[in-house]
């Protein structure tokens, strides 16, 4: 009697694990999404914002990487936290230089399956001017009021 017991705690343990297995690998990723921006003309110290979307196949809740300089490495800060199939997310970026920069996201649902890359999207970056780099250092400032009161003394801001 307990013999057989064992044997079907055994046999229900192998079952458990190939259904969790085949449930694994049944796991689709998410669609590709779309490029990011078609094209984008924005200065240098400026608040980019792009979106991305897309669904999965199974319904899962979906983070974007985006990869803001198009050298396929998606800094941490630049994963979003998840979001329903389908939803929009946003990520934001400042260059610091000017330049044309490739632009692209992926998907990956909470499973960890990642999709393809999405199509590239072009950021071009100018030269800021003054007023808009005064700007910056202004929104700075109202983030993190403590922090510079010497430079806030100096520029009169
Ligand atoms: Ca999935
Ligand atoms: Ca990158």
């Amino acid at each position: 009697m307990k013999k057989r017991i064992t044997i079907i705690t055994i046999v229900s343990i192998f079952m458990l694990t190939g259904l969790t297995a085949i449930s694994a690998m049944a796991n689709s990723p998410p669609n590709k999404p779309g490029a990011p921006t078609p094209e984008r003309v924005t200065k240098i110290f400026k608040v980019v914002t792009l979106y991305a979307s897309t669904t999965d196949p199974d319904g899962d809740n979906i983070k974007y990487g985006f990869d803001w300089d198009g050298d396929g490495v998606i800094e941490d800060k630049d994963w979003t936290d998840y979001f329903e199939s389908g939803e929009t997310a946003t990520c934001t970026n400042i260059y610091n230089k000017k330049g044309e920069y490739s632009v692209k996201v992926i998907a990956e649902d909470e499973n960890g399956a990642q999709s393809e890359w999405s199509d590239s999207g072009k950021v071009t970056v100018k030269l800021t001017d003054t007023k808009s780099f005064y700007s910056f250092l202004h929104n700075l400032f109202e983030q993190f009021p403590n922090s510079f009161p010497i430079f806030r003394a100096l520029l009169k801001l």
